[in-house]
């Protein structure tokens, strides 16, 4: 059909912050008799009704274990999780089904590809290649990975911007190299790295890509066929679902090809003391009784995403990081680590002679939630010589308000430790 008989989408409501506000019973508490200002999204994020309803309404209407009963509960429960599968993948835009498998968040999914396709295809004298803005998770499995194998973990390292060398990246990418593994966004200063370009670069050396994208898909549109990356890994805690729940999205040449990664029940074709055959994909990597209502819970999460918009989270987010940015620029003695030309809505900061503990606590007073610490990213925070920072993270519900409100709470800081 051409775009001139196409119909066109259903017009989407302008963006009502206020509304959406609503939609989240915590954000109306308060904390310390002040109303929460909740700028920690980037550890996790709040849940809308329709999450908790969703959940909720499994539980009481549908709720029995997966694949193993033909009772109706089950038969009933079993289609409301591949259902939920189908949503993920839609939600990527991955080619099927199959090629998303359910795990518990980011650090498992890295886990799964570092033991699975890592040990069938790392060895002795073989090369991972990681990047310096990577997030514990995607160091410690590639760390493990190269100390059984004898492998070498090489790392690409950051521009003073917090920007991925992308010129050092081409130069260590070699004949050795078998995997690279890098974030979409990083969670400790919020660069948004150019993923596309990135594992373009790698698959002319034949190298796969595996994409941490925790911190990018509660906040940009991720197109995986479009990134053409082998792997993509995020949680739903992050993205307002429960927790204990996330996606492994994987091609599916190369989770035919895979290793299992635990063994148990519902990953097995059949088993006897001799041999066992595995399940199809993707049930050959999910083993034992998954975190059923959790999926159920991130398939409502990637609706309710869905009817905002993942564009306009993006734009509302993007709103925030600018007038964070400006606002909090302006504090003398702030400064904001990592300033790369493209971020998302996160803002690390430092504040001269003020801990970044001391910071988090007197924010905590006046009901402002900010992380403080190296954010599980100890090299990056090496890399600026810091021993912590201070992260304000939005996400879809926060306000231009609350932006001031942070920048009001820093200025007291700032009274309460002035020498
Ligand atoms: N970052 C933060 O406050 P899990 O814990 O598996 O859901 O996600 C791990 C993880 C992996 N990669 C990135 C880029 C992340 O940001 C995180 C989690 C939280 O920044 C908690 S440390």
């Amino acid at each position: 059909m051409s775009t001139a008989t196409r119909p066109a989408p259903p017009a989407r409501p302008a963006y009502d912050v206020e509304r959406l506000r609503r939609d989240f019973p915590i954000l109306s508490r308060r904390v310390h008799g002040k109303p929460l200002v909740y700028l920690d999204n980037a550890a996790t994020t709040h849940k809308p009704s329709a999450v908790l309803g969703t959940v909720r309404t499994f539980y009481e209407h549908s709720y029995a274990n997966i694949h193993r009963g033909v009772h109706e509960l089950s038969v009933e429960a079993s289609e409301i999780y591949e259902k939920a599968r189908e949503r993920a993948r839609a939600f990527v835009n991955a080619a099927e089904a199959r090629e998303i498998v359910f795990v518990r968040g980011t650090t498992e999914g890295i886990n799964l590809v570092a033991q699975t396709y890592g040990r069938a295809n790392v060895g002795r004298g073989d090369e991972v290649l990681i990047t310096a803005l990577e997030h514990h998770s995607n160091i410690v499995p590639w760390q493990i990975l190269c100390e059984e194998k004898g492998a070498r973990l090489k790392i690409v390292p950051i521009d003073e911007r917090g920007q991925v060398r992308i010129d050092e990246l081409e130069k260590l990418l070699s004949e050795k190299t078998r995997i690279l593994a890098v974030s979409h966004v990083s969670n400790a200063l919020g660069t948004a790295n150019p993923v596309g370009r990135i594992v373009a670069l790698a698959h002319a050396r034949g190298v796969p890509v595996i994409v941490d994208g925790a911190q990018a898909a509660p906040r940009i549109p991720v197109d995986v066929r479009e990134l053409d990356c082998d792997f993509y890994t995020f949680s739903g805690h992050k993205m307002y679902a429960p927790t204990g729940i996330g996606v492994l999205y994987a091609k599916a040449k190369l989770l035919e090809a895979m290793p299992p990664y635990q063994g148990g029940g519902d990953m097995i074709s059949s088993v006897t003391f001799e041999k066992t055959t595995y399940n199809i994909l993707p049930f050959k990597f999910e083993a034992g009784t998954p975190n059923i209502a959790g999926a159920v819970g991130l398939a409502a999460a990637m609706d309710y995403l869905g009817a905002i918009g993942m564009d306009a989270v993006e734009a509302h987010e993007d709103d925030l990081l600018s007038y964070a940015t400006a606002r909090l620029s302006a504090i003398e003695g702030l400064t904001i680590l990592g300033t790369a030309e493209h971020k998302a809505a996160v803002v690390s900061f430092t504040l001269e002679g003020v801990h970044p503990h001391d910071i988090g606590t007197v924010l905590d007073r006046e009901g402002i939630a900010v992380r403080t610490g190296h954010h599980c990213a100890q090299p990056v925070m090496d890399f600026f010589k810091v021993p912590a920072t201070a992260r304000a993270s939005f996400g879809l519900y926060n306000t231009r308000e609350e932006v001031d409100a942070l920048a009001r709470g820093i200025e007291k800081v700032q009274e309460m430790f002035r020498p």
